[in-house]
């Protein structure tokens, strides 16, 4: 399966799909953060529902093709994360998507997270795809340290930030709307 790979350009060890193109708004933001940490992923659409097909080659394919995490961002009757991770050893960090068929987000929610005893999905907050792939980060930094690092550095940078605004805080700097 040929898929469109963004930057980097070197093989893709995290594969972000995702249910549909309306999705791609919130699931930007798990690329984002691989981007930022030059983790190298490739990002998809893959239906549960409107291509069983394609989410079997993907889900089953994966694993040979060097993808070591998946990332799936889907909503409503949200089946793409819990049936990838039905076909595939590989772990799968489900994204809950308040899409335009949610009722009100927690269908995606429950959809995702109350997967049966031996088939995991680790799930992340409603629309959460920054975390998504912060986590699929950390997972590959067990066994890369260059990625650890960059993960201490990304850490630093919120802790600076927090002190940052402490510290206008204290001085009175705060902007007032
Ligand atoms: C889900 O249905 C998709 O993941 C998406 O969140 C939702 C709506 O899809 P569209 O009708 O916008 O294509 O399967």
């Amino acid at each position: 399966m040929s898929e469109n790979q963004s930057t980097p350009k070197t093989a893709p060890v995290v594969g972000i799909i995702m249910g549909s193109q309306s999705d791609l708004k919130v699931m930007e933001a798990a690329s984002e953060v691989l981007e930022m940490l030059q983790v190298p992923y490739e990002l998809t659409i893959v239906s549960a529902h409107r291509t069983p097909h394609r989410m079997f080659e993907y889900a089953e394919g994966a694993r040979k093709r060097g993808i070591k995490i998946i990332i799936a961002g889907a909503g409503g009757a949200a089946h793409l994360p819990g049936m990838v991770a039905s076909l595939t050893t590989l772990p799968v960090i489900g994204v809950p998507v308040k899409s335009s068929n949610s009722i009100d987000g927690w269908d995606s929610v429950l959809s995702i997270l109350q997967m049966p005893g031996g088939i995991p999905v680790a799930t992340v907050a409603l629309n959460g795809a920054q975390n998504a792939g912060i986590l699929a980060a950390q997972i590959l930094g067990t066994t890369d340290a260059v990625v650890a690092d960059r993960l201490e550095k990304y850490r630093s940078t919120l802790k600076d930030k927090v002190m940052r605004s402490a510290e206008e805080l204290r001085r009175g700097d705060r902007d007032i709307d």
